[in-house]
């Protein structure tokens, strides 16, 4: 710290002002908050039945088209509204497509990923590619893909997308392209990307490591049977219990550049010990009912339910069945973190792991 010198302060605010006026400032004047910027992201939970009700309003006021392309709704965290994300990095929002409707074709740089969490037999075509939305199922659209969505179906399909619009907004690479026409031409088989690779195989030949994930869909079944199998192995971690990190095939890698995607079983009973990391996370209640405890405010939650864990918080989760298993499905920025060499964790130092409850 530098320190003023006690005499001439009439001086040294003439000096600032004269910093102010050339678009300079001195560094002591800024330190304190530059130094150790605590987060403004809030711990928040979004009640499924609260989602629910204003997503089916919206089904009955909005008619998907060019115009309105998207029926979304953003959950905003109430620490920053002006991002009008679920945290600093990435939004998280929910989708619905009623029956008949086409979300017509674009491609942005955001990264996005979806996760269906209501209906079967919807479709969302990336890259030429359709692929079938199933309850469980993720689909990844890259950044720069072309994709749209629709249904077919008889009952509205309801899906939670994630996207790294505020990283992407921060480094000021947003680019937003639509489609010259309403769908994009299908060019390839269906499921052709979760048929070619879900398997653990790769054409024999190409060692060519893509930049983006060439597997664009993960089924639930599929998902589901690993994490039983897991759970009955009892294959467990201290903080999150079974779980699962989605990955690129080619690269062992997380699923996207800047986005990562876990599925975490917590068997009957289970309450996971706390720990706290850079990476921020927002979950999903799949299945079963629960509560996470963040900095020390307890989160009880229930399937549909929304949460998100800010950075550095320190968190620890539950099952509150002692018969019923519960499911995470997970999004974080620990990808895009770990690009930076900024990730960091720690262990909550209490012998138990557990906080106290305020
Ligand atoms: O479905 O393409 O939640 O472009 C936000 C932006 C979904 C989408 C969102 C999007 C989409
Ligand atoms: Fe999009």
């Amino acid at each position: 710290m530098i320190g003023e010198p006690a005499t001439d302060s009439t001086a040294l605010d003439e000096f600032h002002a004269g910093l102010e006026r050339d678009f300079l400032d001195g560094l002591w004047r800024i330190q304190g908050q530059a130094r150790d910027a605590r987060t403004r992201v809030r711990p928040y939970l979004w009640c499924w039945e609260t989602i629910y009700r204003h997503l089916l309003r919206a089904g009955e006021l909005l008619r998907v088209e060019r115009a309105a392309d998207r029926r979304v709704l953003l959950l905003v965290n109430p620490g920053l509204p002006e991002i009008r994300a679920a945290t600093h990095t990435f939004a998280a929002n929910v989708q619905l497509i009623q029956p008949g409707e086409v979300a017509p074709s674009h491609r942005h740089t955001a990264t996005a990923l979806r996760f269906i969490i209501q209906g079967h037999g919807a479709y969302t075509t990336v890259e030429g590619e359709r692929i079938r939305m199933g309850e469980g199922d993720l689909i990844l659209t890259p950044n720069w893909t072309w994709h749209d969505h629709g249904n077919e179906t008889a009952a509205p399909v309801i899906w939670m997308d994630a996207l790294d619009r505020p990283l992407v907004a921060a480094l000021q690479a947003m680019f937003f392209e639509p489609y010259p026409e309403e769908r994009q031409p299908v060019t390839r088989p269906d499921d052709y990307s979760a048929r070619k690779y879900g398997a653990g195989l790769r054409p024999l030949g190409s060692r060519a490591v893509p930049a983006l994930s060439p597997q664009r869909a993960y089924r639930w079944a599929d998902t589901y049977a690993a994490l039983t199998t897991l759970a009955a192995a009892g294959e467990a971690t201290p903080y999150d219990d079974v779980a699962l990190e989605y990955q690129n095939p080619a690269t062992g890698g997380h699923a996207l550049p800047t986005l990562g995607c876990t599925i975490q079983l917590l068997r009957p009973g289970v309450h996971t010990r706390a720990h706290r990391h850079t990476s921020s996370t927002v979950y999903h209640v799949f299945r079963g009912r629960g509560w996470s405890v963040i900095d020390g405010q307890r989160f009880d939650w229930a399937r549909g339910d929304f949460l998100v864990v800010p950075p550095w918080a320190w968190h620890e989760h539950a099952n509150a069945s002692a018969t019923e298993e519960a499911i995470l499905f997970g999004v974080n920025d620990l990808p895009a973190l770990e690009a930076l060499a900024l990730y960091r964790e720690e262990a909550y130092p209490d012998p138990a792991g557990h906080q106290p409850v305020h």
